[in-house]
Order: C-alpha cells, then structure tokens, then sequence
C-alpha cells in the first residue's frame, strides 16, 4: 500500500507537476488578462478624468469672470454756450462767451453721450464744439437755437481741450478721460 501508495503519490506528484505546468500557463494567461484589463481601466480612468476636467475647470473660469473689472458706463453731459457777466468784450479784448460745463471726467471705456445745446437768440453767434486732439476727432457747428446729441469712446487716457472755434480763448474745456477705477 505505501509503495503503490507513494507510486500513486509519484504519479500523483508527477500528474500535480503536469497539472501545475498548465495551471502556470493558465496563472500567466490570468495575470497577462488581468494586467491587461487592469491597464484598459486605468486608460479608461484616464479618459474619464480628462472628460471630468472640463467641467471641473469652470467653476475656476467663472470665477475669473466673476471678478470685477470696469467696463465702462454711459456717462451723459449737458453742455450749453454761457457768458461771463459784465465782461467788456472791447476792453478785455476777448469774448464773454463760455461753456456752461469747464471739465468733463470720465474713465477710459466709458461711452461719453453730449447734449449740445446752442441758446444764443435768432441771429446772434453760432457755437462749435470741437476736439481735434488724436483719437478724438469732433468738429459740430450749431446755429442759434439747434442742439445736437455728440457721442465719444473714451478709448484713450488723457487731457484733451475742447473748444468753440468762434469763441477764443474763452470759450474751452478739458475732456479729461481718466485710467478705469477697476
Ligand atoms: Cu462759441
């Protein structure tokens, strides 16, 4: 019994070893399919991080956004010829006439909106608003009685003069475009 036994456990060990050498072929087909299916995951995890990542940035690029930057107003004048009281034109050698408004002030992005308004009665002076400095290019005659509606892009910082081209060197103001506050 013990020899046929260990003949048995011969064949036996013998049978585990051939079982064993397919059972190996079968553990690297495993390993070989799982290590294949563990990288298809990680590719496909991945994938779907990359997909996620979108969304997951836009709550960041809103909040970019959401950030407060000035962009502009419509910032409205009312602009009228006016007169110093009591100035003896003859005298003084220039002009009584004036605007009503010496400076506007405005940011830069800011649409600017002018009402312009010539009071004078029928047959007295017309009246010019005027800018000739670059980029703001505004040449408007009114007669006595008109008014007209001027607008500009206050796209440039700095100081520009307007004037009346008939009224000199009285009759001027400074359209002062200021950098944005925000
Ligand atoms: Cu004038």
């Amino acid at each position: 019994m013990l020899v046929s036994g260990s003949k048995n456990n011969h064949y036996s060990l013998i049978g585990l070893q051939r079982n064993h050498g397919v059972a190996e072929n079968t553990k690297y087909i495993a390993i070989l399919g799982i290590s294949i299916a563990t990288i298809a995951i990680s590719l496909a995890a991945i994938a779907i991080s990359l997909q996620s990542a979108t969304p997951a940035n836009t709550p960041n690029a809103m909040q970019v956004i959401a950030q407060p930057h000035y962009s502009g107003e419509k910032k409205e004048f009312w602009l009228f010829n006016s007169d110093i009281p009591d100035l003896n034109e003859s005298k003084m050698d220039m002009p009584d006439d004036v605007y009503s408004m010496p400076v506007m002030a405005v940011f830069k992005g800011d649409k600017v909106v002018i009402h312009f308004f010539n009071t004078e009665g029928q047959g007295e002076d017309d009246h010019s608003f005027t800018i000739f400095d670059k980029p703001y290019n505004v040449n408007v005659t009114l007669k006595p009685g008109e008014n007209t509606t001027i607008t500009l892009d206050a796209n440039t910082t700095g100081t520009f003069t307007y004037y009346c081209t008939f009224h000199q060197p009285t009759m001027r103001g400074q359209l002062i475009v200021q950098s944005p506050p925000y």
